[in-house]
């Protein structure tokens, strides 16, 4: 049923749709790209967020469609946006099974040439349990992306199995720390001394680091001090549609 329906939407015009979330450099605040995230307004039920919907979609043989329909989404409107002064690179989230795909690496270089976007401009997020699933496919693919200019982050970081000598051999750049962390810091000395071990751990390996789901000045203040490179999160703001993104940035400039 509710695959049937993804499939609809899929199709259609008007029930999917994508927002951003913006990124920015700490201590500064200045944006520096954009996470896309993908809403679903369902004709019956309403908004169903892809917390919900994604892990069913990701056991079915849609999942590549709908990677490939987000992918589309933002390029072209990191188009429309290029177009009236907002350059920044745009994250979209990949699903383990996109990896499996044949020509995944050959999708995303040609949706990129039909949007006119530079592979610098996409950032394509992936979980350490992607990477892990099948790790020498995921890294002959990730290497491919990379080589082609593709810039890569690992998602969701620490919450997932992984091997951290892989963090070592993958052409990855940037670790997003997972909010559950970030929010963990609340709790005490032990949760905070664990962000700053990761942000060190990351640094060594030459990551840079993204700290997410950041609430508060306290957070991004002790992010900051930690050495954390960038943020996301609601202080900043939250996930927005293409024209209010747009309006965010330049009130932000
Ligand atoms: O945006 P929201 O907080 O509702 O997202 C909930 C979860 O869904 C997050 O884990 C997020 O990464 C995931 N998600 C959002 N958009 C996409 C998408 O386009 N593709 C995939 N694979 N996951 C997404
Ligand atoms: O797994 P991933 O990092 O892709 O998930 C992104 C999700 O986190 C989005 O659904 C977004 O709405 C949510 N999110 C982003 N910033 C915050 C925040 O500051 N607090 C909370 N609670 N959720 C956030
Ligand atoms: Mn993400
Ligand atoms: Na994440």
């Amino acid at each position: 049923r509710l695959l049937q329906d993804f499939d609809n939407a899929l199709q259609g015009s008007d029930q999917l749709s994508i927002v951003f979330q913006p990124r920015v450099s700490l201590p500064d605040g200045h944006c520096v790209g954009a996470e896309v995230l993908l809403r679903w307004l369902h004709p019956e039920l309403g908004a169903i967020s892809p917390g919900e919907f994604a892990p069913i979609i990701e056991q079915s043989p849609h999942i590549g469609k709908m990677t490939a329909w987000v992918l589309d989404a933002a390029l072209r409107e990191a188009g429309n946006l290029k177009s009236r002064g907002v350059i920044v690179p745009v994250s979209v989230n990949i699903s383990a099974a996109n990896l499996d795909e044949p020509d995944f690496v050959q999708r995303v270089q040609l949706s990129l040439l039909r949007h006119g976007i530079r592979p610098a401009m996409l950032e394509l997020e992936v979980t350490e349990s992607a990477i892990m699933k099948d790790a020498a496919n995921a890294l002959a693919k990730l290497q491919a992306l990379s080589d082609g200019g593709v810039r890569l982050s690992i998602d969701d970081f620490g919450t997932g199995y992984s091997s951290l000598s892989y963090l070592q051999t993958l052409p990855t750049t940037v670790v997003k720390i997972d909010q559950s962390f970030i929010r963990s810091m609340d709790d005490g000395f032990r949760e905070t001394n664990l962000v700053r071990s990761m942000i060190q751990l990351s640094h060594d390996l030459g990551y840079q680091v993204v700290a997410e789901g950041v609430e508060t000045t306290e957070a991004a203040e002790a992010l900051s001090k930690m050495g954390c490179d960038e943020a996301q999160g609601y202080l900043f703001a939250k996930p927005l549609s293409p024209a209010a993104f747009e309006e965010w940035f330049f009130e932000r400039k």
